[in-house]
């Protein structure tokens, strides 16, 4: 991150960069992202939510070596470090497909658990969207309140109509390849597609590791895919962590 970039990050609460993925890279993510909504159906997201009207996917971890080069993707550890610290998990990772002709506007919100805003240790939360199918205002990209971050609020508490576009949002687009990572305590929401082509994504979250991950929010490895990690990983997907009852 450049000067500029940490200036956008803390004044806005996002970055964008282009071409983190190669066109291979992609291929491999959506073959295998295809390959698991067929096998796991109408199951698809369970360990985690099953969202109507949109295709899910979570603990991605356990399900290919792939996603490891995208959950700790050193270039976006560093923008979630620079938002919340050196002490973080990743809680979260999930694929997110707004199919065509299809999805509702989702509710503004943030993704810091439980609407927790920042604290005496600074925020807890940061997400990265990898958008796997080029991202535009037609076809579901992501509505942003730039800055949103700084008001200690959660959108529910504020807004009269979550469901309703808000005055100062900005639309997240990009081509495939492309992250956008972002403070998670920025309000946000998903957005329908009217197109005919899919609109796939992989979401990773991040809390800090003190914020209590229940059983929902933490990937949980076979022995064998927990054995190739490297020591970084595991400590990442808090793989060592008490398991915490809420
Ligand atoms: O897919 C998107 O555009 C946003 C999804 C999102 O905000 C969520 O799943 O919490």
């Amino acid at each position: 991150m450049n000067n500029r970039q940490r200036k956008q990050l803390d004044a806005q609460g996002y970055l964008i960069f282009k071409n983190l993925l190669s066109p291979s890279q992609i291929e491999t993510l959506l073959a295998r992202l295809e390959e698991l909504w067929a096998l796991e159906g109408d199951k698809a997201g369970e360990e985690n939510y099953i969202e109507p009207g949109v295709r899910r996917l979570a603990n991605l971890a356990n399900k290919g070596d792939i996603f490891r080069e995208v959950y700790a993707h050193p270039q976006v550890l560093e923008v979630v470090e620079a938002v919340m610290g050196p002490d973080i998990r990743a809680s979260m990772v999930n694929a997110r497909d707004v199919p065509p002709h299809t999805g509702v506007r989702m509710p503004f919100h943030m993704d810091s658990d439980k609407g927790r805003v920042r604290d005496e240790k600074g925020y807890s939360a940061a997400t990265a969207i990898w958008m796997l199918d080029e991202f535009t205002v037609e076809n579901g990209a992501t509505a942003f309140v730039p800055g949103s971050h700084l008001l200690d609020k959660s959108p529910k508490h504020v807004l009269a109509d979550l469901n309703a576009s808000h005055p100062d949002e900005i639309i997240i687009e990009g081509q495939a390849g492309d992250v956008f990572v972002f403070n998670g305590h920025c309000w946000h929401a998903g957005r329908p597609n009217q197109t005919n082509s899919h609109r796939r994504g992989l979401l990773v979250h991040y809390l800090r590791a003190d914020v209590p991950r229940p059983e929902n929010r933490r990937q949980h490895l076979d022995a064998e895919n927990a054995a190739a990690l490297s020591a970084q990983e595991r400590i990442l997907l808090g793989l060592d962590d008490e398991p915490v009852k809420i």
